[in-house]
């Protein structure tokens, strides 16, 4: 078996980030146990057109021919995540093994490819079991956790040396424990804080972990983030602003690095207080070897006396008649930039590698050929502000592009699709779109130049 080689890692890693839940499919296959998104799913009214993810892009079933694809596009470096309940479907115990041997399977042929393979260990798909027993708002997934964390690396460490512990812990603990908009659809401030509190300890815990048992790997976790301006500059907007920061871009990185959590700016955060015991403090800091970030788009905000505890409203793209994706997010590529140099700015980060970004828009297949070029500008446009960053000075040493085929986009279901290849979901066709061969071709040229080059388009 041939091991990884480091060599990507002084230079500029190029790739292409993927979920399990948005792919795999084969949601009972093979002796998976049931995630949440696989219950929250077939739940009346949550999904766009009562979708789900049982099939998506049945990468469980194609991952040769989309890994070859990938291979074939001179990708370098492939972010994918496990699904935790594909190896332990009750999430701890009894190990399921045609789920161990489908991940060797996909990370023997990375290797075989010449990919390297980056791994999620938790993209949002918690094994619906532990959801029963109270999921991120009870304590004792600390330790489900580190059972899961430590399997995973004592199986798939010996070849996969990028490690990420979770990816965008804002976004499930937010949208998932408090809004109810994502599995496993709990409301509510106290849901919210336990399960906060707990991921957030759970992502340095995941980072010891890893290195108690392979000091040779690199350790990072990914974090969701938007640059954040005032409606206007009116004291209260610009307080509000800053209360909006302290929510989406601080609250998970600041303990992580040995802050503590952001409750100056944001008050609602003390009462986190009340599920934090002894010795917690340092439990929620580690030493990453990298931190991932994730962007998309920003936001405006605006003072909002009605909305409860963050006093805050987001303006969406559409009421500001600005240039915006599918998603209904403003297109607004210094957000990145103005992203890495905030996170850039804080002592104490070794590396930073933007392991998420790119667009969805409405992508038409015309005689057999996906013209999007929108993609790739948006894509052109936010590389440019990444490297403007780079030669700013900022320690960013990758970029990964959200995503490679398109796939279930979560409450929305298929229709936003950011994929760089086409899928055409009834017969699981691939396609691969005008902004894939983009990528692939500038992928080349830059591995031919120097990764640290201008990007010449
Ligand atoms: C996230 C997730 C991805 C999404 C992507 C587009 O950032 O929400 O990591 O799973 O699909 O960001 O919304």
């Amino acid at each position: 078996m041939k091991i990884a080689e480091d060599g990507l890692w002084k230079q500029f890693a190029w790739g292409v980030s993927t979920a399990a839940y948005q792919i795999e499919g084969a949601h009972v296959k093979h002796g998976k146990g049931l995630s949440i998104w696989d219950d929250f799913t077939q739940r009346k009214g949550r999904i766009f057109k009562g979708q789900n993810g049982n099939i998506a892009c049945d990468y469980y079933q194609h991952y040769h021919q989309d890994l070859a694809l990938m291979g074939a596009l001179s990708i370098p470096n492939y972010r994918f995540s496990i699904s935790w309940s594909r190896i332990f479907p009750e999430g701890t115990g009894a190990i399921n093994k045609p789920g161990v041997e489908f991940y060797n399977r996909v990370i023997d042929f990375c290797l075989e490819l010449d990919i390297q393979p980056w791994i999620t260990l938790y993209h949002w798909d918690l094994p619906l079991d532990l959801e029963k027993k109270g999921g991120w708002a009870n304590r004792d997934i600390i330790g489900w956790f580190e059972e899961y964390v430590s399997f995973c690396i004592r199986t798939f460490g010996d070849r996969v040396k990028y490690w990420m512990v979770l990816n965008e812990p804002m976004v499930f603990t937010g949208a998932g424990y408090f809004l109810g908009v994502h599995a496993p659809g709990r409301r509510g401030l106290n849901n919210f804080l336990a399960a906060l509190h707990h991921a957030a300890i759970c992502q340095a815990e995941g980072g010891r972990i890893i290195r108690s048992l392979n000091s040779n790997l690199k350790i990072g976790t990914t974090f969701s983030c938007s640059h954040v301006d005032p409606a206007s500059d009116t004291d209260s907007d610009q307080y509000a602003a800053i209360r909006i920061d302290a929510l989406l871009n601080k609250t998970f990185i600041e303990p992580l690095l040995g802050m503590g959590y952001p409750a100056g700016d944001l008050k609602i955060l003390q009462r986190v207080e009340q599920y934090v015991k002894d010795g917690d403090e340092a439990k929620l800091a580690f030493d990453m070897d990298f931190i991932g970030l994730q962007n998309y788009t920003r936001e405006i905000v605006a003072h909002s006396f009605f909305t409860p505890f963050v006093q805050a409203r987001i303006i969406h793209a559409g009421k500001r008649k600005v240039e915006r994706t599918l998603m209904n997010w403003e297109v607004y590529p210094e957000s990145i930039y103005l992203m890495l140099k905030k996170y850039g700015a804080y002592r104490n980060i070794k590396s930073l590698i933007v392991t998420e970004n790119g667009a969805a828009f409405d992508d038409v297949v015309e005689d057999g050929v996906v013209n999007d070029i929108s993609r790739q500008i948006f894509l052109q446009d936010h590389i440019t502000q990444v490297l403007r960053a780079k030669e700013e000075g900022v320690n960013v040493n990758g970029y990964f592009v959200w995503t490679f085929t398109d796939n279930f986009e979560w409450a929305e279901g298929f229709h936003p699709r950011f994929g760089l290849v086409y899928v055409d979901f009834l017969t699981q066709r691939r396609i691969v779109k005008s902004s894939g061969f983009w990528y692939s071709r500038f992928i080349t040229e830059q591995r031919r130049q120097n990764y640290f080059a201008k990007a010449t388009f």
